[in-house]
């Protein structure tokens, strides 16, 4: 029996790796099932640790047997393409998320920020923002950028901007990837597999234009795949998955993800506000007053209308 770590699922074969960087192709035995409160479509996900047992009697296929996987630290899911209430889960354990970002070809919308936001704090797992293409941004999308980073920054999140084909600010980028495990993410076209190949010259994963031919199918078809950092650390990249769902999070919670509004949210008149027509809500107030960013509150509630209160 060894300890390993999922790197690549690819349905009902693991890629998996011990601590010493040995590599098994790895099957589940049998089928057991992992946290009950999880109703997943997948059992395994890439960033699981698991027990496996190696299959010796061909000394050349490397072929291994999971048999129980330990618990996680964390897990992000997106909702499954097999039905609205079925979860897929993207990558477990993992110490922090970088979203890749663009203000320009193509522009990170606010919403998708902070949708990613919201589901990341819900896990607990610390977000740096990254924004790619500096090298093309003119004076506007120097001044947007600008304007994001100082919101964000407010909040208490760390904010870059780099030039992933210039290679530009990727130092930092690494200094704060090394010795940790990073979900990457980020819409397509921004330019991940761009700063992953920079970050592991070597491996030269397949980057595309924005309006290339290959657009959907390559994209829907990936799955996640965790790679070794040359310098240390792991970085998950998450190809297909356009955007991780809001599927735990309860109306009543949702406040808590906006972090900004933490310390509003035992000044409102009534403890089950939701920020939205209640009187006397601190929220709109701080809103009102400008210590609340208008886009963020406009991303509250437009996520609020999305969660159905039956849900849960
Ligand atoms: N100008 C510019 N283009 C970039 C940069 N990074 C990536 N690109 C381009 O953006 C397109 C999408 O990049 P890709 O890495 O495939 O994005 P992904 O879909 O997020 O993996 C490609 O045409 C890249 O050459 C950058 O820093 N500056
Ligand atoms: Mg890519
Ligand atoms: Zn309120």
């Amino acid at each position: 029996m060894q300890e390993a770590t999922v790197y690549k699922s690819t349905g009902s074969w693991y890629v998996v790796k011990t601590a010493t960087g040995e590599t098994f192709q790895a099957r589940m035995k049998g089928i057991f099932k992992k946290d009950e409160d999880i109703t997943s479509t997948n059992p395994i996900a890439v960033g699981d640790r698991v027990t496996i047992e190696p299959d010796d009697s061909d000394a050349n296929a490397k072929n291994a047997m999971i048999t129980a996987i330990g618990d996680r630290k964390n897990y992000i899911v997106r909702s499954s393409p097999h039905g609205k209430n079925k979860k897929h889960i993207v990558a477990a354990n993992m110490d922090q998320a970088m979203l890749i970002c663009t203000v320009k070809e193509p522009r990170t919308s606010q919403g998708f920020i902070d949708r990613f936001l919201v589901t990341a704090a819900a896990y607990h797992i610390p977000v740096i923002l990254v924004f790619n293409k500096k090298d093309i941004y003119k004076a506007k999308e120097i001044e947007k950028y600008e304007e994001l980073a100082a919101l964000y920054e407010s909040i208490g999140y760390r904010v870059l901007l780099i030039s992933a084909a210039k290679e530009e600010g990727v130092d930092e980028v690494r200094e704060l990837l090394k010795d940790k495990t990073t979900l990457m993410s980020g819409h397509s076209g921004v330019g991940k597999s761009s700063l992953i190949n920079v970050l592991m010259p070597g491996l030269d994963l397949r980057t595309k234009a924005v309006s290339g031919w290959s657009g959907k199918g390559l994209h829907t078809t990936t799955s996640a795949e965790m790679y070794d950092l040359p310098f240390g650390g792991c970085l998950i990249d998450t190809p297909g998955v356009r955007e991780f769902g809001i599927v735990d999070i309860t109306r009543a919670e949702l406040s808590h993800y906006f972090l900004e509004m933490q310390p509003y949210l035992s000044q409102c008149q009534f403890n089950n506000c939701l920020h939205i027509n209640e009187p006397g809500c601190a929220v709109k107030a701080a809103v009102e007053e400008g210590d609340i960013d208008a886009d963020r509150y406009v991303s509250y509630a437009t996520i609020l209308e999305t969660i159905e209160e039956t849900q849960y």
